[in-house]
């Protein structure tokens, strides 16, 4: 006879409630303690509004770019340089995490804190000794960490010497890196993701790789071969936790932007399984540990040829990751049209859904596209999963007596998990949820401050005036309950 499971009724008693961060989007302190100078302390602030649009994405920057940022860097600004000063302030900020009852905080390590150029042979002890600082903080109150190791940065010497992620000689490189903060924090960090979402690589180079894209030919073959690079080296990282951390639970993570057919015509529907195809061959290939077939063609059709060594397929099928994680900010239209493939995965399609809302930055809002991704997810991989990301981006206003009424942000949250649980009931393994940017941060596509994702404020605006003091919102007494109650009482 068929056992059959029991019907969950909610989330798992253990479920991951927390909020999740970026080291270049919250720590500031640039230069301090030793850190070297990353790819995203060359993000300069470009007026976001500029093209008559609020989704501008500025965060590329082109090798001339970089000349100038360098040869006379006080004539611009860099918000990521400063960030909400987390460096100095972890312990208050992590006391509010605590407050509203947190059981896991994500956060990155800064590749340049810890190998300032990603060339020395031996961690810089200052950089490690501030982690370690920060991940006693969060023991203190038993907020277990989730450590993403690469997000969006790395040491700028890598960019110039080797354009990035283009070159093979960064997988022993983010190998020795890896290995560093596993060794130093195996008894301190047992949940990790190796990349932050790997598949943006298709919409920023220099954000996802930090490849100078002037300097290569074919963009497309750039994105790819670098993700490659990133493959080989996630997996070999892989293989290290699980030598160096017996328990560890190590996950990958794409930015899930699940495709819908415009219409109910076949080639809308076919371009929909295509689009998220091209979004799901990222976590193919690290929770199956092998290339998909779809992508032979793909490839071809794209005259992208990789440089794939022999030993890489022995490599990606032994690092296969624990669990599956991802961000959900959007769903998005497939149609059958030219630049379709072009179009998959972008934040800033053109073909709209007439049923969603959008947020201030004219992103789609869609609750139950995270229900539907998940559980599509889940039946894929059969692994468990992690909303390590999630959240609206919004203008707040902070009042007289420091409070801020973010009722709209509330209701974005409860929907969302109002999906998730539902997807819990429907069979899914889910793991744990933490809303982006729990405390207001610089943006990461705008490198706006004004663009708040928080449940606390922080008063600072897009030049970096204020006092950077911390307010609780109204929506973080709402999650605090929401937590209290896991999840129930929303
Ligand atoms: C994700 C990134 C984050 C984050 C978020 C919101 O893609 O992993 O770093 O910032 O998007 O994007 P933005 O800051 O551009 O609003």
């Amino acid at each position: 006879m068929i056992e059959m499971k029991e019907l969950k009724k909610g989330f798992s008693d253990n479920f991951l409630w927390g909020g999740a961060t970026a080291a270049n989007q919250i720590e500031g302190a640039y230069l301090e303690g030793g850190k070297g100078l990353s790819t995203s302390d060359f993000a300069a602030y470009k007026d976001p509004y500029a093209q008559g649009k609020v989704n501008n994405f500025t965060f590329d920057v082109s090798s001339a770019e970089l000349n100038k940022y360098k040869e006379n860097p006080d004539a611009f600004d860099f918000p990521k340089r400063r960030g909400i000063d987390f460096y100095h302030r972890y312990e208050e900020d992590i006391a509010l995490f605590a407050e509203m009852g947190f059981k896991v905080f994500r956060l990155s390590i800064s590749w340049a804190r810890i190998f300032p150029t990603g060339l020395e042979d031996k961690p810089n002890e200052e950089g490690l000794a501030f982690y370690d600082k920060v991940f006693d903080e969060c023991a203190k109150y038993g907020i277990e960490p989730l450590v993403t190791m690469s997000h969006y940065e790395m040491p700028i010497t890598l960019t110039e010497k080797y354009n990035g992620w283009m070159s093979r000689e960064l997988v022993p490189l983010f190998e020795k890196y890896a290995r560093a903060i596993l060794e130093r924090y195996k008894n301190k960090v047992k949940y990790w993701i190796t990349f932050n979402e790997m598949n943006m690589n298709l919409n920023s180079l220099y954000t996802g790789a930090g490849i100078l894209e002037d300097l290569v030919d074919h963009k497309l073959q750039a994105a790819y071969q670098a993700s490659h690079h990133q493959f080989v080296a996630s997996a070999l990282t892989v293989k290290a936790a699980k030598e160096i951390i017996p328990d560890v639970q190590i996950g990958c993570m794409i930015n899930q932007i699940e495709a819908y057919a415009k219409t109910t015509k076949p080639e809308d529907q076919l371009q929909a399984v295509k689009s998220n195809q091209l979004n799901m061959f990222y976590p193919d290939v690290q929770a199956r540990g092998e290339y998909p077939t779809y992508m032979v063609k793909y490839f071809a059709d794209n005259q992208i040829k990789l440089d794939i060594k022999e030993q890489d397929e022995q490599i990606l099928k032994e690092g296969t990751v624990d669990f599956v994680a991802i961000s959900y900010y959007m769903s998005h239209v497939a149609e059958a049209r030219e630049d379709a493939a072009e179009l998959a995965g972008t934040f800033d399609s053109p073909i709209k859904n007439e049923h969603l809302e959008l947020s201030q930055w004219d992103w789609p809002i869609d609750p139950m596209g995270l229900r539907i991704s998940l559980i599509k997810l889940y039946d894929r991989y059969q692994k468990p999963l992690f909303v390590c990301e999630n959240g609206l981006g919004a203008r707040d206003t902070l009042t007289q007596d420091g409070k801020v009424h973010d009722d709209y942000r509330i209701d974005y949250l409860k929907k969302h998990i109002e999906q998730m649980k539902e997807a819990v009931k429907e069979g899914v393994d889910l793991m744990g949820y933490t809303p982006w940017g729990c405390i207001d941060l610089i943006s990461c596509g705008t490198s706006q401050m004004t663009k708040r994702y928080g449940l606390i404020y922080v008063d600072q605006d897009d030049q970096g005036n204020g006092t950077l003091n911390r307010y609780r919102k109204d929506s973080f007494f709402w999650y605090k309950n929401v937590i209290a109650s896991n999840g129930e009482d929303l």
